[in-house]
C-alpha cells in the first residue's frame, strides 16, 4: 500500500538495493527483509533462512542421521543374531530412563559405587601421586565424583576435566562441580579417547592425571575392546599416572538378572526406546507393543545380555537406513551386553594393559570393586 513514507524512499536511486533488515528469531531462523518501492508501491521481499549456526547444526544432524542409519543397517543384517550398538540406548529418553534404573532397588551397580567413593576417597586420594589433575570419562553429572575433588582439594587445587557427549549432563556436572572450593571444571563435549587426548595434551609437564572411568561402563565394552580401550587410555597417559575402574563383580544369577529386568519394567523401556528411536529419528515402523524385553545370563561369557524378542513374524522398514527387514516370531535383537568381573580378572587385565591393580576396594552389599590402576 502506498504511504507517504514510503513515496519518500522512492529517492533511493535503486529501490531494488535498499538496506535489508535481518532479524534472527528465537528458533535459529534468519529473516532478511528487503523494502523496494516501485512507482510509490512498497513492496517487501521476505526471505527465510536458517542462519549459519543452525546450518552447521543442520550438518551435523544430518551426518548423525547417515551414521546412526549406516550402524542400524549394518547391526540388524548380521547373520544370525541380529544386533542393534548399545551406545544408541542413550538418547535423551534413554538417559533419563537410565538415572532411574540406577535408584531401583533391584540395580545396586550406582549405589555401590558411590558408597565405596564416600567411604574410602581419602584412602583412595593418599595414595595418588602430587599435583595431579583429575579427568572422567562419561562423567554424567559427576554427583559420584564430588568425593574424590573434595578428598583432593583438601591438599591442592585441582583441575577437573569431565568428559562426556551429552550437551546437557555436561553442563549440570560443570555446574555442580564448579561449586566446590579449589576446583576448576573445564568440560570437554567429546568422546573419551578424543576427550582424554585434549586433557592430556593441556596438562602441565609437573602434573600427574587421574583418570575416572567408573560406574562399570568398561563392561559395556566386549572383553576384547575393553582391553584395547584400556590400552589407548594408558597411551595417553606417563608412568605413575592412574586410572580408577569400576567394575561390576559376578553375583548369584537370579540377582543379576533381576537387576537388568525390574518388576517395574524401567529396564525394559529403556531398552525398548532403541527401537522408538529408530522410529523417531530414521523413519523406522517398529510396533513397540509386538517386542519383549529379556534379561539373559550368558554363563559361559560372564556377562547379562539384553535382547529384544519378535513376540510374531513382523516386516519391518526403517527409510532412512533404506532397509527392510522380516523378524521372524521369536527371534531376537541383541541390544546390550554387560561382563561381570571376578576380582582376579582385573589384575590381569590392568598388566595386559601396562598398568598395575595396586588396590581394589569391595563393596559388603553389591559385590562391585573400585579398582587402582597405576601406569607402570
Ligand atoms: C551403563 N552401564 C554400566 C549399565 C550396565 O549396568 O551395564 C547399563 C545398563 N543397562 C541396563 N541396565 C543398566
Amino acid at each position: 500500500m502506498p504511504t507517504q513514507s514510503f513515496r519518500a524512499a522512492n529517492a533511493i536511486p535503486n529501490p531494488l538495493v535498499a538496506e535489508p533488515i535481518v532479524t534472527e528469531s528465537g528458533n535459529g531462523v534468519r529473516r532478511v527483509e528487503r523494502r523496494t518501492v516501485d512507482r510509490g508501491v512498497e513492496f517487501r521481499l521476505v526471505e527465510s533462512a536458517p542462519d549459519r549456526a543452525v546450518r552447521s547444526t543442520d550438518n551435523r544432524q544430518s551426518r548423525h542421521v547417515a551414521e546412526f542409519a549406516a550402524d542400524v543397517r549394518a547391526s540388524l543384517t548380521i547373520p544370525g543374531q541380529r544386533e542393534l550398538p548399545s551406545k544408541y540406548l542413550y538418547d535423551e529418553l534413554g538417559s533419563a530412563l537410565f538415572e532411574a534404573i540406577c535408584v531401583l532397588p533391584e540395580y545396586g551397580v550406582t549405589r555401590a559405587d558411590a558408597r565405596l567413593l564416600q567411604r574410602y576417597a581419602n584412602e583412595i586420594v593418599n595414595r595418588l601421586p602430587s599435583p595431579i589433575q583429575v579427568a572422567e570419562l562419561g562423567s554424567g553429572s559427576g554427583k559420584k565424583t564430588r568425593w574424590i575433588l573434595e578428598a583432593l582439594a583438601k591438599r591442592q587445587r585441582t583441575y577437573y576435566y569431565p568428559i562426556e557427549i551429552s550437551a546437557s549432563a555436561l553442563a549440570a556436572c560443570e555446574k555442580e562441580m564448579g561449586q566446590i572450593d579449589l576446583v576448576s571444571v573445564v568440560g570437554y563435549e567429546k568422546t573419551y579417547l578424543d576427550g582424554l587426548r585434549a586433557v592430556a595434551t593441556r596438562r602441565d609437564s609437573q602434573d600427574h592425571l587421574l583418570v575416572l572411568f567408573l560406574g562399570s561402563t568398561i563392561g559395556n565394552f566386549d572383553r576384547e575392546a575393553g582391553n584395547a580401550f584400556l590400552r589407548e587410555v594408558r597411551k595417553q597417559l606417563r608412568p605413575g599416572d592412574a586410572l580408577l575402574l569400576g567394575t561390576d563383580l559376578v553375583k548369584d544369577v537370579d540377582t543379576q538378572l533381576l537387576a537388568y529386568d525390574d518388576p517395574a519394567g524401567v529396564t525394559s523401556a529403556f531398552d525398548l526406546n532403541i527401537l522408538a528411536r529408530i522410529n523417531r529419528e530414521l523413519g523406522g515402523n517398529f510396533d513397540l507393543y509386538q517386542f519383549k524385553h529379556e534379561a539373559r545370563w550368558n554363563a559361559q561369557e560372564r556377562r547379562i545380555e539384553m535382547h529384544l524378542r519378535s513376540l510374531r513374524e513382523k516386516t519391518v522398514t526403517i527409510r532412512e537406513a533404506q532397509l527392510t527387514i522380516t523378524l521372524r516370531a521369536g527371534e531376537t535383537i541383541w541390544t546390550e551386553s554387560s561382563h561381570k568381573y571376578h576380582s582376579d580378572d582385573v589384575f590381569e587385565m590392568a598388566q595386559g594393559a601396562g598398568f598395575t591393580c595396586t588396590q581394589q576396594w569391595i563393596d559388603q552389599e553389591w559385590p562391585f570393586a573400585q579398582n587402582l590402576l597405576v601406569a607402570e
